[in-house]
């Protein structure tokens, strides 16, 4: 049965004692990110601060903080619904080769492609949204509306001492294209004030496609609602990859075996998981744009001041004792690092139907999503590290990827130490390295210019004949068998392992 909500998640991580209930009266300004970051780094336990305060704004907030319930391989992998008796986290490739059977995440090429597509589209019908009367969705058991919406009454987080200011950080961010299609991405919020905020949307993503389609229709406003909390797999999906035709709530429908149950929001018509904690209902005036930043971002950097389109809340609704989600990004490892990790291992069959030569691929933490990732391939033909390079830098998110390494079919890509081992040792740099140029994710403050710059994919394989290497290529040093057999006989007797 896959989690109705937040707290039933949380629930479960209790009962396998993976929560830590923080009593003591903690700062939302930088004490409680504190906390949560020192825990983070250890790897440890999800977080409940069951006490926040703000000491500038002399109160105390009627809600607990959740954080770190994301952050660690188990915790992921039973947020998307791998059995915590039995499973561990190499069942998200399982899962991962279900979603491909169920939904067509590759773009179909072939017509053969094509109707195998359609006829998954209509199996998928039973996993999109369902949605419930408001009467039913506890999301909407208080109603706050005019002079009564405060988003100061929220326990809303500043994480690092040089933000612009407090931010929303575990927002699912809900917009609706013109032809209907909703799509929900986590983009953070800084709270300027009682009712707006910035929408940190990168020009990329789905949620800034929406809102060029309704400015170029001639549109006033849009309208946006913001859910906190829902159930994990849904605040899971907000962050994935998934391309623009497939909505995230059916996407989470199949992580889930099950529908997400939304509910129209009361002010809007756009629809919000019903088992939310906290919903904002507004709407962004076309056009209008606002400073939003500095923002402490999962690069280990500050992201730069920028501006961005600004959100009007006209409602907020909620629980009658909500749960507030929050984490904080930073220098990895963080939370935010198994959620790509979970990625990782969800999108290799996608990748592997694309690229069949891809036996694995790795993204490693430092790289923060996008930065890094090395491909396991067989090579069969010259040059198909290079194929492996420019496909990838043509894939969805994939394409912000900065450095791609290819190593060959016999090197595990997630021992980095034999990835170097091969990358040091095997490649020329004047005939191994392609340098090329393209969209980089803008939170990378490297390149001469925002979301636009280079990028450096390595060959790290064994030069095939053809590809320009004119000299003997030697073997990797192996022991021969018998010897080792015959050590393996004598070791014990050896005594080294005292
Ligand atoms: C914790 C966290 C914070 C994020 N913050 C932002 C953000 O502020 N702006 C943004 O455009 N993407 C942000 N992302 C990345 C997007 O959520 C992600 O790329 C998602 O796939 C976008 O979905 P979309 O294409 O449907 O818009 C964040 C991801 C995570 C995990
Ligand atoms: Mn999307």
């Amino acid at each position: 049965m896959a989690f109705r909500d937040l707290r039933e998640f949380v629930q479960l991580l209790e009962s396998h004692g993976e929560v830590r209930r923080v009593p003591a009266e903690l700062d939302v300004r930088l004490e409680i990110p504190e906390v949560a970051d020192r825990v983070s780094k250890r790897h440890g336990p999800a977080l409940v601060f069951e006490r926040p305060v703000s000491r500038e704004a002399g109160r105390s907030f009627g809600m607990p903080v959740a954080m770190n319930l994301f952050g660690s391989y188990r915790r992921m992998a039973w947020a998307l619904g791998v059995d915590p008796q039995t499973g561990d986290w190499r069942d998200l490739d399982v899962k991962a080769r279900e979603l491909m059977d169920k939904v067509p995440l590759d773009a179909p090429s072939s017509l053969k492609g094509k109707l195998d597509a359609l006829i998954g589209l209509k199996d998928l019908a039973a996993s999109g949204p369902r949605e419930v009367k408001g009467s039913k969705a506890p999301a909407q058991q208080a109603v706050l509306r005019g002079h009564e919406v405060d988003l100061g009454a929220l326990p809303v987080l500043t994480t690092w001492p040089g933000d612009g200011g407090p931010f929303i950080t575990l927002p699912l961010v809900v917009t609706r294209s013109l032809s209907g299609r909703l799509n929900v991405g986590m983009y953070r919020l800084q709270v300027f004030d009682e009712r707006t905020t910035g929408l940190h949307i990168h020009e990329h993503h789905d949620g800034a496609k929406n809102l060029r389609e309704w400015a170029a229709a001639g549109h006033e406003t849009m309208p946006v609602s913001v859910a906190l909390g829902g159930d994990p797999a849904t605040i899971y999906a907000a962050t994935a990859p998934v391309p623009p035709m497939i909505d995230e709530y059916l996407f989470s429908g199949v992580l889930r075996s099950e529908p997400v149950e939304v509910v129209r929001c009361v002010t809007n018509d756009l629809l919000v998981p019903a088992h939310a904690e906290i919903v904002l209902e507004g709407h962004v005036r076309i056009g209008e744009l606002r400073r939003e930043g500095p923002f402490g971002d999962h690069t280990g950097y500050y992201s730069l001041a920028g501006d961005f389109p600004v959100f009007h809340v006209d409602a907020i609704t909620m629980r009658s004792d909500p749960l507030y989600p929050a984490t904080i990004v930073g220098r990895p490892p963080m939370e935010d690092c198994y959620m790509a990790k979970a990625t990782e291992r969800l999108f290799l069959p996608v990748i592997k139907a694309m690229m069949p030569e891809v036996i694995d691929y790795d993204l490693p933490l430092e790289g923060v999503f996008h930065n890094c990732a090395i491909f396991q391939i067989k090579k069969e033909f010259p040059g198909q590290a290079f194929r492996v390079m420019n496909f990838a830098w043509s894939m969805g998110q994939m394409m912000f990827t900065k450095f791609v390494i290819v190593v060959d079919e016999d090197v595990d890509c997630h021992d980095y130490s034999q990835v170097a081992w091969r990358c040091f040792n095997n490649v020329d740099p004047s005939r191994d390295v392609l340098v090329s140029k393209g969209p980089l994710d803008r939170l990378d403050h490297a390149s001469n210019y925002e979301s636009f710059g280079f990028k450096m994919g390595i060959d790290a394989t064994k030069p095939l004949p053809g590809e320009g290497h004119l000299r003997e290529w030697p073997d990797a040093l192996e022991m021969s068998p018998e010897v080792k057999a015959r050590i393996d006989e004598l070791w014990e007797g050896l005594g080294l392992d005292s």
